[in-house]
């Protein structure tokens, strides 16, 4: 299991994080998505062997939101 905590931007209600779920929910190999307007992030569990970084961080910039992951981010 891995897991990857997100600095995404565009966020403004719980709308968001309900559409976030939902987007990403429907990959397969997610296990958990924790999303967070407020803060502005985004905390996933997944699969790393059916899914990526990429794919989870496409999704959101499909949805809208850019994401950041937050050990990169200096
Ligand atoms: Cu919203």
């Amino acid at each position: 299991m891995t897991h990857l905590s997100l600095t995404v931007t565009g966020m403004s209600c719980t709308g968001c994080e309900q559409r976030i779920s939902t987007v990403l929910g429907r990959l397969d190999g997610i296990h958990r998505v924790d999303a967070d307007h407020r803060a502005g992030t985004v905390v996933v569990d997944f699969d790393a062997d059916t899914l990526d970084e990429t794919v989870i961080t496409g999704r959101l910039a499909d949805a809208g939101y850019e994401a950041v992951s937050r050990e990169e981010r200096r």
